[in-house]
């Protein structure tokens, strides 16, 4: 594919890899505290250790990611599970289409659940082949290429699950809901 038919509207493409968050880096002594929480509409809550996630079947991918504020990254290959099947783990009650993803610090994401059973959807823990550094989310983040990266949360400990939407922390600042960057969808109204 030709590089420009690969950047969506309004994008530059950059080699560098940006650190862009809210607030201060989460550190870890040890993981030994550290859990992944599913909770909300499921029928039972279910929780894995990172003993147990880093266990799970992995997956490869590579893609092309793209920031709200208009830098593009091509190739970048993430490691970790797939979102779709962490679900086999979890049973959604009818109606709970929405999750909303929350990370350390109270950083919060919503995402419609079919969005996150797409096959390129991750809950990474390496970049590049290496393990993900403090500022790129380790020990766990969400990777979601199809959507504006802010969709992305690094540092993910919780996938609650919600019957009706609900906007997270850039949704209520005014991001746009979806975030598809090939719509453009940057900002609501
Ligand atoms: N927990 C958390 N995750 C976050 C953010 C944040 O502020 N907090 N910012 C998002 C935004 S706007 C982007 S572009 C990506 C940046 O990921 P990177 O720093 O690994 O490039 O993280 C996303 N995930
Ligand atoms: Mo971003």
């Amino acid at each position: 594919m030709k590089e420009r038919d690969r950047l969506p509207p309004g994008q530059v493409l950059t080699q560098r890899f940006p650190v862009l968050h809210y607030g201060s880096v989460p550190r870890y002594e040890s993981l030994d505290d550290w859990d992944l929480r599913i909770f909300g509409a499921i029928e039972e809550e279910v929780r894995f250790t990172y003993d147990e996630l880093t266990r799970l079947p992995t997956t490869r991918i590579v893609a092309d990611i793209h920031c709200v504020t208009r830098w593009s990254k091509f190739d970048t290959t993430w490691e970790g599970v797939r979102f779709r099947d962490l679900m086999a783990f979890v049973r959604p009650l009818e109606g709970a289409e929405f999750v909303m993803v929350h990370a350390e610090h109270g950083f919060t994401t919503n995402l419609p659940l079919v969005r996150l059973m797409a096959d390129n959807v991750l809950l990474a823990w390496k970049y590049e082949g290496e393990p993900l550094t403090p500022e790129h989310g380790w020990p766990l983040r969400l990777v979601v290429p199809d959507l504006y990266f802010w969709k992305s949360a690094k540092w993910v400990r919780g996938l609650e699950f919600m019957s009706e939407d609900r906007p997270g922390f850039w949704e209520q600042a005014g991001y746009h809901n979806e975030g598809d960057p090939w719509k453009e969808q940057r900002y609501a109204g």
